[in-house]
């Protein structure tokens, strides 16, 4: 997602910005002394600015940890970066104070120098010192710059989206069915608490966006096998699902026979005991019978077209009694 934060520059990148845009300042004075001397000034003005304008940018463009989104809230490596993020913004913040009053003691100290010589040593000093600053917060500035990246690489998991969970025993075809579904490519992340990715599809029911979640190593397993972190996503889970897709591989391709992926389909119910359930069998293609249900092939996109129209159908009903609510409530 886009959290609108720019790039982070490192403290060298961030010196050669504004140190070589100060360098094409030219100013005249009544003679060469002055001329000098309203140039360097000029200069380190400059140099402030742009540091103070950057530094700025990025003090105010992180977000808080109650802006996320809530489903990322969770999400224990974000809140560790956050807790971090907190104490880098500090640290920025005091380069950019330390900078700034370097650079007006610096400007006074021009008004007593005589000499070209005196001048170009104070404007070297100055530079030296904000530097020093700027390097002190080295670690911080590549810090923000990698959190930053994380972010943005975020997909947007919006509770306020029609969302639809894929579940089924792996190899099943879960991932090429949310990728045939999906509008767009889908996009990974990690799982809140955990390091276990999910991908993130959408799609349109009757011009609503929803959203299309595939569970890779979550919802593939008996509950007994998970530890805590894993049981924690599953329940993040359960709070956005309005519908779930579980896959069954009739042909069993994927390994796991049938007698296991109902099993998996019991406890999948059970723990998700609110949420309408909707059972494809998948890999059709490979099948010379078929029994009842809906059978689809998520690899040739046979009976795509039933499943999205069985899904919008769905989702419709689900929504039209929040809307329903939702009108009755502004009445
Ligand atoms: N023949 C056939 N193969 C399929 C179909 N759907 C998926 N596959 C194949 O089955 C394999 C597994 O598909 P995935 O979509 O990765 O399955 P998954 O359930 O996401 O697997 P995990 O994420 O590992 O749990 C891949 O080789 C797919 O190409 C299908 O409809 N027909
Ligand atoms: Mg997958």
């Amino acid at each position: 997602m886009d959290f609108k934060i720019p790039p982070v520059l490192n403290a060298d990148q961030l010196m050669d910005k504004a140190y070589r845009r100060a360098s094409k300042i030219q100013k005249r004075g009544v003679d060469k002394e002055d001329g000098y001397r309203k140039t360097v000034a000029a200069k380190l003005k400059l140099v402030n600015k742009i540091m103070e304008s950057t530094l700025k940018r990025y003090e105010v463009s992180f977000p808080s940890f109650d802006q996320l989104p809530p489903f990322y809230r969770d999400t224990i490596h974000i809140q560790q970066d956050l807790n971090r993020v907190k104490k880098s913004i500090g640290a920025i913040n005091w380069a950019r104070r330390k900078i700034k009053r370097a650079v007006i003691e610096d400007i006074r100290k021009l008004k007593n120098c005589e000499t070209v010589g005196e001048m170009e040593r104070v404007r070297k000093s100055a530079y030296g010192r904000t530097s020093s600053f700027l390097r002190q917060v080295s670690k911080d500035l590549e810090f923000l710059e990698t959190v930053r990246k994380k972010l943005n690489s975020l997909p947007d998991i919006r509770m306020d989206r029609p969302t639809v969970v894929v579940a089924g025993s792996p190899n099943v075809g879960k991932s090429q069915l949310v990728l045939q579904i999906s509008t767009g490519k889908p996009k990974v992340a990690v799982y809140p608490f955990t390091t276990k990715e999910v991908g993130v599809g959408h799609f349109r029911a009757d011009g609503l966006m929803c959203q299309l979640i595939d569970t890779p190593g979550l919802l593939d397993r008996p509950l007994e096998e998970r530890n805590e972190i894993e049981l924690q996503a599953i329940e993040a889970i359960d709070e956005l699902a309005d519908l779930i897709i579980f896959v069954y591989d009739p042909s069993e391709s994927s390994g796991y026979p049938m007698s296991e992926q109902k099993s998996l389909y019991e406890e999948i119910k059970n723990t998700f005991e609110n949420t309408d359930i909707i059972k494809v069998y998948n890999k059709s293609d490979l099948l010379d019978d078929r029994g009842e249900g809906l059978y689809i092939s998520a690899l040739n996109g046979e009976n795509l077209d039933k499943l999205e129209k069985i899904l919008s159908e769905k989702i419709k009903y689900t929504y039209k009694e929040h809307w329903d609510v939702h009108v009755s409530e502004t009445d």
